[in-house]
């Protein structure tokens, strides 16, 4: 979907990122219109889920980009499974190069911990319990941060002194120097005052400056969602109480069970329960085995009826709407009947920063249509809107254009 934000699931091995991905990338052939999509092994399809408007404008809806089940639209977003990470991976350790590739390319990082403390710090099996999980947050916070460091601090003092001779601008140097990392300038700006480092030149910045510069940066452009993991576990519900306390106000952290997400996928594909994604119950179907029936009576007690879901639609979800600040937008031809010019009834849905005009979606749909941009009409209100109005989460928008 064009500027759907891509999901890089980070963190050490065997916390869960390959379960996770396999249960965020499946979705079961009775309700999507392509199940089970990975575009390369590591790479696939998950969706956000949000409130539909066609109960709102009660309308029996027909998507095409995206799909609806019982009034929740769910819309396509890139999710890559990264390979684990260890110690030291910024130095190019274990698979570290292609850790750093997959952060260079997501927007938004989610980083799955190992909750319930057994696995150590380069994710060997331990007893549960054994190891910290909040020294695994800030051991790769401090990967990324050292990796950017590295890619700066190379021929920094000749670029600093350039700097100041030709007295160019430091939001261009270094979004120069930053570039292939996807992040934006508006960000670098906004980091170097952060920082301290707006007025201050760069040939007198020494290497915790361009390490404070680095951290706020990373914290602007590559936001991180922690999925704590394995929260069927014990002692992961203590674990989980820690870590909301040590990172309050820093960190979105959502308590997940990737593998009770799989199971539950699994058996709705096969048609054994019924089970929307991000819901906090199911409903079985058919006979189930004594053995199927005792999985699925572990998922509801250990993770349903304590933590309210399995969370993992709910990773996706605050990824994409919390620490990305994307909105969803869904654009019409006809403001009336509210479908396309084949009488479909809201049949896209667009994924857009906050902050978007009414002209940048008509981009986002279409070139010529930004260029033909003369108004928007607000499908609810019938009013007119402006190029420059922003655009609201859940807008139902009709483009004007001249002709
Ligand atoms: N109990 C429990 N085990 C899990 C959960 N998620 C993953 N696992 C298990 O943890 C192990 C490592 O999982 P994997 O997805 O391969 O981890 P990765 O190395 O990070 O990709 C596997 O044995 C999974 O079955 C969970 O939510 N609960
Ligand atoms: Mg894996």
């Amino acid at each position: 979907m064009p500027g759907a934000p891509e999901l890089g699931l980070v963190g050490k091995p065997n916390v869960g990122k390959s379960t996770f991905f396999a249960a965020a990338t499946l979705m079961d052939v009775k309700i999507a219109p392509y199940p089970f999509t990975t575009i390369e092994p590591n790479r696939g399809v998950a969706y956000v889920k949000f409130k539909c408007v066609c109960g709102e404008f009660g309308v029996q809806d027909q998507p095409r980009n995206s799909f609806c089940v019982r009034g929740w639209r769910f819309a396509p977003v890139e999710l890559i499974d990264v390979a684990g990470l260890v110690p030291g991976a910024w130095q190019g350790r274990g698979l570290g190069n292609r850790f750093l590739d997959a952060v260079r390319r997501a927007k938004i990082l989610i980083h799955v911990v190992d909750a319930s403390g057994s696995t150590d710090i380069e994710g060997r099996p331990v007893k549960p319990g054994t190891h910290d999980p909040i020294e695994d947050i800030e051991f790769l916070e401090n990967e990324i941060d050292m990796w950017i460091f590295q890619i700066l601090k190379k021929d920094w003092n000749k670029t600093a002194k350039l700097m100041s001779l030709t007295g160019s601008d430091p939001v261009k140097e270094l979004s120069k120097r930053l570039s292939g990392l996807e992040i934006d300038p508006r960000s670098i700006e906004r980091a170097l005052q952060r920082a301290g480092l707006a007025a201050k030149k760069a040939v007198n910045w020494k290497d915790e400056d361009l390490l404070a510069f680095i951290k706020e940066v990373r914290r602007l452009s590559k936001p991180i969602v922690i999925a704590a993991n394995k929260i069927d576990v014990d002692p992961a519900p203590e674990n989980v109480e820690r870590m909301k306390k040590e990172f309050k106000g820093r960190y979105i952290i959502v308590p997940t069970s990737a593998e009770a997400e799989l199971a539950l996928r699994r058996a709705s594909a096969a048609g054994l329960i019924d089970y929307i994604p991000g819901s906090s119950e199911f409903k079985m179907l058919k006979e189930l085995s004594e053995r199927q029936r005792a999985a699925l009576r572990y998922i509801k007690e250990k993770v349903l009826d304590r933590w309210g879901s399995t969370g993992v639609q709910e990773v996706i979800n605050k990824a994409v709407f919390d620490a990305g600040h994307f909105i969803a937008v869904f654009p019409v031809e006809n403001e009336a009947k509210l479908t396309d010019h084949e009488g479909r009834v809201l049949p896209d849905v667009f994924l857009l920063p906050e902050g978007s005009t009414a002209k940048d979606l008509a981009y986002a749909i279409h070139t010529e249509l930004g260029e033909k941009f003369m108004a928007a009409i607000d499908a609810r209100t019938k009013r007119k809107l402006s190029s420059d109005y922003t655009l609201k989460h859940r807008d139902v928008i009709k483009i004007v254009t001249s002709r």
